[in-house]
């Protein structure tokens, strides 16, 4: 059946290619589409495929030349394209037949397809296309299944049936959120393509990839490939990991911001094409198309509506919140010993310590180098029980030419049949990697957990780890395919291979055509970290029976249900420390909340200024980690200077000091969907100055960051949007609102602002976190210009894996009302192992003599009122939080 229809689709090329009339007048360059994206298009390669070739119209600017430009050879009006055969309403919205009577350039085009338009929740809209007769590869994610039709608020579906397209616009405002008629829709076997008509060229997320948060398409053109690649963050390049997602502002003609979000959930190598239309188009070489629309119309709406398909983030231990101290080369017990001891002498508050590959023995997973780390295990022991943590490293690639007997993880991999395949083989494919050859551990294979439990579980009796940083995970390899080279079967041909890096599929990793137990590499090499760090964090939970910390270099849509993820190999210099911060907010939006860069730069030798301005940035960062290549100089913050560590203990002691209230957004993260560092628009979304402003960021909805970003300056250009702010050190107000000012920004100064209208929990910091959690909080009041404020506070043992579900926790509700009245309600307080006495109160934009503070009724005396500063102190409260359900804390002022 599917046979005669591809003959006859065969015969019908050769009429078309006579009867078709090329319908070449385009006159905006803009609505070009490309029809030749691949190397080195020429006239006749795109004539072969019945395109356009024409230079740019408007004069063609060399300068402005780039990779990606003005195509020359474009989708004529007339190009072949599917029409509607029949469209009936169903349960979950609308199954659409549509087919395809001419075939197009690329091999085993598929005529018969079926679209189905799933209404699946008021704001959420899903659009599958594929094959009607075979079934094709479906990402292996577990999204949310719906039966019925849900009746959208805000947006409306229109079919167009020939040429078949679809029109998605907001109901409210007409504001086109998908639109497919730009460009001929194509669906070959290993080739489709889509392209959508933007709201406008305000355009964020499209990870990993590193780029300035916003990403302008005003002029530009642009090509983002999306394959997970092992590279240290370059722009124009793929990266680590695959998000597919976007976010896209709408701006009404009244001046309205609305955003909707987009996701496509597709795990092929892909390229997004943007152009200035403004236009994106996707073409993946496998898989269906299935996309998501979300329709907001907040920018926190999106966020919640996409994570209630692709899961939202775990909840971290509390103690993974506190510092990290890691560098690659440490080399030996000694070296490790004397940096850990400087940096106690130094009295720098820190958590946990890390080793690199360099601790194992040969590079071998699950092993310790006992010659040189002699003592490891005592060591990591002595840490433990200063109440600090420990973390090692672990590759993917299990070597395979240890002597027969000699090392567990191979062997019983094998025996258990749980390594990536050859094709056609059931013997393992073979990589080369750190420990030399190895085999790749399928972790699709449901029965990887066990065997990686087992390894895992082994070697914490040896070396008791807190937490698994699985590194590599691209997955990568020192050599393109296997030790083999790879096959001339088709996946390993695709007739169009995406803009990866290298050229090739299989560059730096598996050949394409290996076969994992869900599907092939071709299909689920992108999400190989993904599988990683599922099975970890299984792994850790069976073995440590506590809340597991996984740090993964590759991510996939959903990963942070699993894992925390570092930016990977960036380098010391300005420019990376001003990359994190779009690549931090990113993957905020990508749902993995502990997220952070190498602190003062892996690659290159840092500087003092660098590395001191960077661990103040990264004392923002969620995830906060010091991590150096081998032979780079020592960056931890003790081999610095005396004054320089001044400044990095006083960036430490900020970030301890606000754990609660970090803790409490991680919280707020994995029950509410919000992000935990997010972008200044996410807040103020009409303010148009706030869509490009990636060197600044929030923190929750409360706290503003303006790093300084620059050497040899000692100011930063900051923006405030019209709001309170005032300084969270000195509690001073800012006088400068709704515009851009220069802060003084000395070496010694991070420029920290809290938002009026915010209460913020936060503890005095001790040398750990865990040796602190008893210490007292502390409640930073911001008023706003009403003289109220609110603010939350989550606190449970920290390393429960049930706290919530169990209700161990305790929950704090913080109110500022008029007149004067300060509420701390205790709605949930069933986690009575820690003290939560409350010390002191200090309250910001008092513009009035205080006359008398009570406390729970009673007078209290421990006051101080800065009235230059307009900041009220209570102090000596040593209120128990856990007493009462609901304690207040009043003042008056004179008039
Ligand atoms: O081929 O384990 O991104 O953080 O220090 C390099 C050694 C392997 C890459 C990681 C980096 C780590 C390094 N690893």
């Amino acid at each position: 059946m599917a046979c005669s229809l591809f003959v006859t689709s065969i015969i019908v090329i050769f009429l078309v290619s006579y009867t078709y009339g090329q319908q070449c007048e385009q006159t905006l360059n803009a609505a070009r589409f490309d029809c030749y994206p691949e190397k080195n298009p020429t006239q006749e390669k795109c004539l072969a495929r019945n395109c356009c070739w024409r230079s740019p119209n408007q004069r063609f600017n060399l300068s402005h030349f780039s990779d990606v430009d003005v195509p020359f050879c474009y989708y004529p009006s007339d190009f072949p394209n599917y029409e509607v055969i029949s469209n009936e309403p169903t349960d979950f919205g609308q199954r659409i037949r549509i087919f395809k009577s001419q075939m197009t350039y690329m091999p085993h085009d598929i005529v018969n397809l079926t679209v189905d338009l799933i209404y699946e929740t008021e704001q959420r809209l899903r659009i599958r296309i594929y094959d009607t007769v075979f079934k094709r590869y479906e990402v292996p994610l577990k999204v949310p299944a719906i039966e019925k039709k849900a009746d959208p608020t805000d947006y409306e579906i229109v079919v167009k049936s020939k040429p078949f397209s679809i029109l998605v616009t907001r109901k409210s405002t007409g504001m086109i959120l998908f639109d497919s008629s730009v460009s001929p829709f194509i669906f070959a076997d290993q080739f489709i393509k889509i392209s959508t008509r933007l709201s406008s060229p305000l355009l964020y997320g499209l990870g990993e990839h590193r780029q300035s948060l916003l990403i302008n398409i005003t002029k530009n053109w642009q090509r983002l490939t999306f394959y997970t690649r092992d590279f240290p963050p370059l722009e124009n390049i793929n990266l680590y990991g695959v998000h597919p997602f976007h976010i896209n502002l709408e701006r009404t003609p009244d001046n309205q911001t609305k955003v909707h979000g987009q996701f496509f959930l597709n795990s092929n190598a892909m390229d997004v094409d943007l152009q200035p239309l403004p236009a994106l188009t996707y073409t993946t070489i496998g898989g269906i198309i299935d996309l998501y629309i979300f329709t907001g119309p907040t920018a926190q709406n999106v966020i919640e509506q996409y994570w209630d398909v692709i899961g939202k983030p775990m909840m971290p231990p509390f103690w993974s919140l506190g510092f990290h101290l890691c560098r690659w080369g440490y080399n030996n017990t000694g070296n490790l010993l004397a940096m850990i001891q400087r940096m106690h002498d130094a009295e720098f508050p820190y958590d946990v310590q890390w080793t690199d590959i360099d601790a194992m023995s040969s590079h071998l997973d699950f092993t310790y180098d006992n010659k040189n780390f002699n003592g490891l295990p005592d060591l990591v022991r002595g840490l433990q029980s200063d109440g600090k943590h420990y973390v090692n490293i672990i590759d993917p690639g299990i070597s395979s030419s240890q002597p027969a007997g000699t090392y567990f993880p191979y062997d019983d991999g094998i025996k258990r049949g749980i390594f990536i395949k050859k094709l056609d083989s059931t013997d393992p494919i073979l990589g080369q990697v750190w420990p030399g050859i190895t085999a790749f551990p399928d972790f699709t294979n449901p029965d990887a957990v066990e065997w990686w439990t087992n390894i895992a579980a082994t070697f914490h009796e040896t070396i008791p780890f807190d937490g698994m940083w699985i590194d590599m995970n691209e997955p990568s390899s020192f050599i393109d395919g296997s030790i083999n080279g790879c096959t001339t079967y088709y996946l390993d041909n695709p007739p169009f291979v995406p803009h990866v890096l290298g050229d090739s599929l299989n560059s730096k990793s598996l050949c394409p055509s290996a076969q994992h137990y869900l599907s092939s590499h071709y299909n689920l090499h992108s999400m190989y970290g993904y599988f990683e760090a599922q099975a970890t964090n299984q792994a850790l939970k069976t073995i440590r029976k506590q809340r597991p910390f996984v740090l993964s270099r590759s991510t996939f849509a959903g990963s942070g249900q699993f894992t925390a993820h570092w930016t990977g190999d960036n380098r010391a210099t300005f420019n990376d420390m001003y990359f994190s911060i779009s690549a931090i907010l990113n993957f905020n939006m990508f749902g993995i909340t502990h997220v952070g860069a190498d602190i003062c730069g892996f690659g290159l030798d840092t500087t003092e200024e660098l590395c001191t301005r960077w661990m103040q940035l990264g004392a923002f960062y969620p995830f906060m980690r010091n991590h150096n290549d081998i032979g780079q100089r020592d960056q931890d913050p003790a081999s610095f200077s005396w004054e320089a560590q001044q400044i990095m203990k006083q960036a430490l002691l900020m970030r301890y000091s606000l754990i609660p209230f970090w803790y409490t957004l991680h919280h707020q993260a994995t029950m509410e969907s919000r992000t935990i560092l997010q972008p200044l628009f996410f807040e103020y979304l009409n303010d148009v100055n706030t869509y490009n402003i990636d060197e600044q960021f929030l923190l929750g909805r409360a706290i503003l960051v303006s790093p300084n970003l620059i050497a040899g300056s000692d100011k930063v250009h900051a923006y405030f949007p019209a709001d309170i702010w005032y300084e969270l050190s000195s509690g001073v107000k800012l006088l400068s609102i709704g515009q851009f000012i220069d802060l003084n920004s000395p070496i010694s100064k991070l420029n920290v602002h809290v938002r009026g209208g915010f209460i913020i929990p936060m503890q005095i910091p001790g040398a750990n976190l865990v040796l602190g959690r008893g210490n007292p909080f502390t409640l930073l009041v911001a008023q706003s210009y009403s003289g109220e404020a609110s603010g939350n506070l989550f606190w449970d043992d920290g390393d429960a894996l049930d706290s919530v579900e169990t209700q161990t926790y305790n929950y704090f509700e913080f109110t500022l009302k008029t007149p004067n009245t300060l509420t701390i309600n205790a709605l949930v307080t069933n986690y009575k192992d820690s003290p939560m006495r409350l010390d002191l109160v200090k309250i910001l934009g008092i513009n009035k003599p205080i006359t008398s503070v009570t406390v729970n009724g009673k007078a209290y005396s421990d006051y101080l009122y800065d009235f230059l500063d307009q900041i009220l102190l209570i102090h000596g409260l040593n209120i128990d939080m856990l007493a009462q359900s609901s304690q207040i804390i009043q003042w008056t002022t004179s008039n």
